[in-house]
């Protein structure tokens, strides 16, 4: 262990601690993922434009890049469908069949009403990217960055609109996903209750070639059942041509998840800051927020844990697996004071670790817990753009040590193991791909800001 320049907590032996030396492998790993108008998240699991790695990957790009980081942004929009949803992957259609599955042959999204002319998926992500276009135009503001928000504030609005109008399915004002991959955290042991009400069988997959286990460890990687499932949800949304009416009637998935609720409600905050600078109201905004922080407390919140848990709309109940999901409301900043002491309480509990000191980085999942898998995708290995909203919460909210801690142990992740996708939550050890894009962004956006840095 070599003494680190970021802080009292040493960095690991690994790539480099010499932080100009990381924003350089950074930097080098956004220009290797960057294809002709976005960034993949990797050139090998994940070829295509993926929606909330792009608004991540905006806010890295900004801090070095900012032309790039706007037609990053500029591009995942004109994808958009006519309904307002920005979809969650959007094809290259230069790549050959094959690349990425389920490719643009099973999503199918062609015939479907409001779909562009691009192949995409029809699914969305949590909705993140007008906090993404906010925060590049506070890394690189100018003239070129405001043209570049006022372009952007109409399909913003629009993406909320769908969210609100299309996708509250129990009309108590929180949105609903209807894929486990729209909540960005695929097989987080949040979702085994409501999977487990989905008929599928794993040796489906016989029938198909998994693409991602041909380039990642399966061992780390969601089981082929779970794919199996992914699978039936997607067919089921499909076949109903993506149309988002009725979904109560028998959509096998139904879900309130408290980080895509958190991105829905934050984005209206970001939305009122962005209003007048584009000579747009910034009221409608501020009432909406207040609405979703509202729903979330109401629907969300569980007082015996004091933290969030996601409601299963097909029981209507709260799902009990306590994951890093549940932590992420404290991106909000009305959230009432009760709240964030129980979220602030769980965030440096056991479970997930936060200190000022932190000897291990954020799992997950929770540590405790049985089902608590370190290798697993989202069952407990370290994330760096979960670590970075919450850290943005414990500023907003005047916790900066505590987001000193987390941003110190974010840098020696990849000061140990490199610009990984993800990170075992005990050695620090890299995980998935080796060069994943919004790490390297995440990083370059910490390391351009001062340890205590105020919220913005
Ligand atoms: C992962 O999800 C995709 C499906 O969307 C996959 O496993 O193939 C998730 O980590 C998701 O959050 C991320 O956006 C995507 C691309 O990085 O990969």
């Amino acid at each position: 262990m070599t003494a680190g320049t970021t802080g009292a907590t040493p960095i690991p032996a690994g790539t480099t601690a010499d932080p100009s030396g990381l924003a350089r492998l950074a930097m080098a790993t956004l220009d290797a993922n960057w294809e002709h108008d976005h960034t993949v998240p990797s050139r090998t699991l994940y070829p295509h434009q993926w929606s909330w790695d792009s608004a991540f990957i905006a806010v890295g790009l900004a801090r070095s890049r900012p032309e790039r980081a706007w037609r990053e942004l500029a591009s995942l929009f004109r994808a958009q469908w006519a309904d307002g949803r920005v979809p969650h992957i959007v094809f290259n259609p230069a790549l050959r069949v094959g690349a990425y599955f389920p490719g643009p042959d099973f999503w199918g999204t062609a015939g479907a009403d409001g779909a562009p002319g691009v192949a995409t998926s029809g699914l969305v992500q949590p909705p993140v990217h007008a906090l993404g276009a906010w925060l590049a135009y506070r890394r690189a503001p100018g003239p070129a960055g405001l043209a570049a928000l006022r372009r952007l504030y109409p399909p913003l609005v629009a993406q909320q609109r769908y969210l609100a109008d299309r996708r509250d399915v129990a009309g108590d004002g929180l949105a609903c996903i209807v894929h486990p991959w729209e909540s960005g955290l695929d097989n987080s042991p949040a979702w085994d209750e409501p999977m487990a009400a989905v008929p599928a069988e794993a040796a489906v997959m016989r029938a198909y070639r998994r693409h991602d286990t041909a380039h990642a460890d399966v061992a780390h990687r969601p089981t082929d059942l779970d794919y199996a499932r992914y699978l039936a949800i997607v067919a089921a949304y499909r076949d109903r041509g993506y149309a988002d009416r009725d979904l109560a009637d028998g959509h096998p998935f139904l879900v309130e998840c408290p980080l895509f609720n958190a991105a829905f409600g934050a984005a209206e905050h970001v939305l009122a800051r962005i209003a007048p600078l584009v000579g747009a109201d910034p009221g409608p905004h501020r009432a909406r927020a207040a609405r979703i922080t509202e729903a979330l407390l109401r629907r969300l919140y569980d007082p015996a844990t004091g933290t969030f848990q996601p409601r299963d709309l097909r029981t209507d109940r709260l799902v009990p697996a306590r994951t890093v999901l549940g932590l992420m409301p404290l991106i909000l900043p009305d959230l009432p004071p009760r709240q964030v002491e129980g979220l602030v309480v769980e965030a440096c509990s056991e479970r997930f670790g936060v200190a000022r000191r932190m000897d291990r980085p954020l799992p997950s999942h929770d540590r405790t817990a049985p089902d608590f898998e370190p290798l697993r995708y989202w069952r407990g290995p370290s994330w760096l753009n979960v670590a970075w909203l919450l850290r943005r919460g414990l500023l907003a909210h005047g916790y900066p040590e505590l987001a000193g801690g987390l941003r110190r142990s974010m840098i020696q992740l990849v000061a140990g193991a490199g610009c990984h996708e993800y990170f075992h939550p005990d050695t620090g050890a890299g995980l998935g791909s080796p060069a994943f894009g919004w790490t390297a962004a995440l990083l370059l956006d910490l390391l351009g800001e001062a340890p205590t840095a105020d919220e913005d």
